[in-house]
């Protein structure tokens, strides 16, 4: 448990840590009513929400940034065009990795966008009255296909999830990694999605139950979702089975839940600290105590029995529906409780009467954090693996550096553990974007502008643009990566752990291209990351990559493309393996067909291709369980 410190600190904090690195800024788009999220997207653009006129839009970045308007989802508003309207509205927006390949094939298979919105009121247009049930709507997770112009085809995730006037949270992200599973089918990326309490205990909501504790219902808590069908039929074709409440048959609330105990979570965004992935958030809570906190499966974040650290200094005070809390007591209590790793900021149970009392809250030690972003790229001296949290209450960014453990943070260049930037164009900061260059970061503010800052100090010496690996034969992986160095720069070195978390060296590249052959891939999960060293000895990491090895499944390698004559396609299976192989033309029609079995060891398929036309041909290549191991254009020459 973290020690309370005197509130004098909140002042020092807020007074005394503005920037000193600097910033160019302009205003890339204004009139928005109003941007929620903001993501960053394929083709240099930014992809935002807009919460209250349900607009979903694409803004190319460049020295004239344009917005294309990709979805109007505002008849979902009908129920709610007049009186009380839900907080947030039309919330998280989320694309999916495939979106972003440059291999058309690879984009046009999985060219999803998600996007979580509020689209119904239980009583039509109705004012709230206060206290009463009235304010109680109903929210929804959709995907749609994106194919350059518009989003088509939705496709209703989770439906009727609770909906309110206040605390729907609504932020959604997907994971860094394709997460393991049973089967193919099981193994995907995953949504992550923050619902809140609704508002339950104050003012419209004052009557509403709260129900953060309660893993049955679907508020105050995390929810792990699939990206995609899962095979397994009805609710459960969307629910992860590895979640942790999750049991089979029917599908209730409880199998959605990732983690329970949450008030308001509108950050969530994933990071690597010293080689370990992490999910952090933000959260606000009441009157004080304002979190971060790394999100783990099954745990219980405290609300609405602990706010902030487990130090006893609301105990008396009512927080949320819980008018006697005895923090101490339910953290000994509960073993899955977990701790901030920090709180922006907190109150000593000395000053908390006098902070009840106050019922202005701007004087609150608060900062009602409404989204976060983690920044990876070190390119700023200092800023490698820092979180930058962006704040309603304050004209500011908060920039805070975890520690290796996850259990705190460090102290900054100032002395302190915030430093605080984007200052003096406008409050009510409701999103910060962190440009992948490390340079560029976007700031979208309630009165609709969207702002970029550009750093324009001194930078370091090396940045990882990209990291990629793939399986290409039996046991033997391909790494390669992309970075820009300078002077500074002494070499690399490829590591790879089986458990994340021990990593060993094996080997070290010096020049580019950047490229590294594992011949020794290991049964089961394998985790890649590149270490990058300095000449003084300093080093970085790049992000991490986990290739999942099952010897009994084929690999699959095709050359030459572009092809002229004869494609070979080699299959490399530890075990005796059925494959069909499948070429067609870019209309489905099926050109070739051929199902053999193979291994163990490397067979060679030869396609005669000598008298097909000259255009693109689709290759499919599955075995006897239709799980498709290769889809891959092919162009035919002359
Ligand atoms: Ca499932
Ligand atoms: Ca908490
Ligand atoms: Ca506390």
């Amino acid at each position: 448990m973290k020690k309370p410190i005197h509130i004098l600190l909140l002042f020092i904090a807020v007074n005394a840590s503005a920037q000193s690195e600097t910033f160019n800024k302009r205003t890339i788009i204004s009139g928005l009513n109003d941007a929620w999220e903001v993501v960053y997207g394929p083709n240099d653009s930014l992809w935002i929400t807009e919460n209250v006129s349900y607009k979903i839009s694409r803004i190319s970045l460049g020295a004239t940034p344009v917005k294309t308007e990709v979805l109007d989802l505002s008849a979902n508003t009908s129920t709610f065009s007049s009186g009380t309207r839900p907080q947030g509205g039309l919330m998280g927006l989320a694309l999916h990795p495939n979106l972003y390949s440059s291999d058309p094939i690879e984009r046009n298979a999985k060219p999803w966008v998600y996007a979580a919105f509020v689209y119904d009121k239980a009583i039509p247009n109705s004012t709230c009255a206060n206290p009463g049930p009235t304010c109680v709507f109903s929210t929804r997770i959709v995907r749609y296909d994106y194919h350059g112009t518009s989003l088509t085809n939705p496709v209703i995730i989770i439906d009727n999830m609770p909906g309110s006037s206040d605390h729907n949270s609504g932020r959604l992200i997907i994971g860094p990694t394709i997460e393991a599973g049973s089967d193919a089918a099981h193994t995907q990326y995953r949504l992550y999605y923050t619902i809140g309490d609704m508002g339950a205990g104050q003012l419209t909501n004052t009557s509403r139950t709260e129900n953060a504790q309660n893993v049955n219902v679907m508020e105050g808590k995390v929810l792990r979702i699939n990206t995609e069908d899962d095979g397994d039929g009805a609710l459960d074709s969307w629910v992860p089975n590895d979640n942790p409440f999750y049991t089979a048959g029917s599908i209730t609330p409880r199998d959605y839940v990732y983690s329970l105990g949450h008030r308001n979570a509108q950050g969530l965004a994933w990071g690597t600290v010293s080689g370990v992935p992490r999910l952090y958030s933000s959260e606000q809570q009441d009157r004080s105590d304002d979190e971060i906190n790394i999100i783990e499966s099954g745990k219980n974040y405290g609300w609405d029995q602990v706010t902030g650290y487990c130090d006893d200094n609301v105990n008396g005070f009512k927080i949320g529906q819980n008018t006697n809390p005895d923090e101490q007591n339910f953290c000994s209590a509960t073993v899955t409780y977990k701790d901030p790793i920090y709180s922006t900021w907190f109150e000593s149970a000395a000053n908390m009467a006098a902070l009840y009392a106050n019922g202005n809250n701007s004087q609150w030690p608060t900062i009602a954090s409404s989204s976060i972003d983690f920044y990876w790229q070190n390119k700023i001296p200092d800023w490698n693996e820092s979180i930058l949290i962006s704040s309603l209450k304050q004209d500011k960014v908060y920039r805070i550096k975890p520690n290796t453990a996850g259990t705190d943070v460090l102290t900054l260049p100032n002395g302190m553990d915030t430093i605080s930037y984007f200052r003096g164009d406008g409050n009510r900061i409701r999103r910060i974007r962190i440009h992948p260059d490390g340079l560029k970061f976007y700031v979208a503010r309630d009165a609709g502008t969207i702002m970029e800052y550009t750093y324009t100090g001194v930078t370091l010496s090396a940045t990882f643009l990209k990291f990629e690996g793939k399986l290409i034969s039996s046991g033997v992986a391909e790494l390669t990566w992309d970075a820009v160095t300078d002077q500074q720069h002494d070499y690399f070195e490829l590591q790879r752990s089986v458990d994340g978390t021990n990593f060993i060296t094996l080997g070290r590249i010096t020049s580019a291209p950047y490229k590294f052959i594992d011949q020794s891939v290991q049964a089961g999960s394998n985790y890649y990351r590149v270490k990058q060293f300095d000449k003084d000895g300093k080093s970085i990491y790049s992000k991490e990559i986990k290739i999942v090895y099952d010897p009994s499944r084929a690999v699959i390698t095709t050359y030459p493309n572009p092809v002229s004559d004869f494609l070979n396609v080699r299959i490399s299976a530890a075990e005796r393996t059925q494959v069909k192989t499948i070429l067609t033309d870019i209309e489905g029609k099926v050109i070739y067909s051929r199902t053999g079995i193979y291994g163990p060891g490397t067979s060679d398929i030869r396609i005669d291709m000598q008298k097909m036309p000259a255009q693109i041909y689709i290759l499919k290549i599955q075995n006897n369980n239709n799980e498709v191991l290769v889809t891959q254009k092919i162009l035919k020459l002359q």
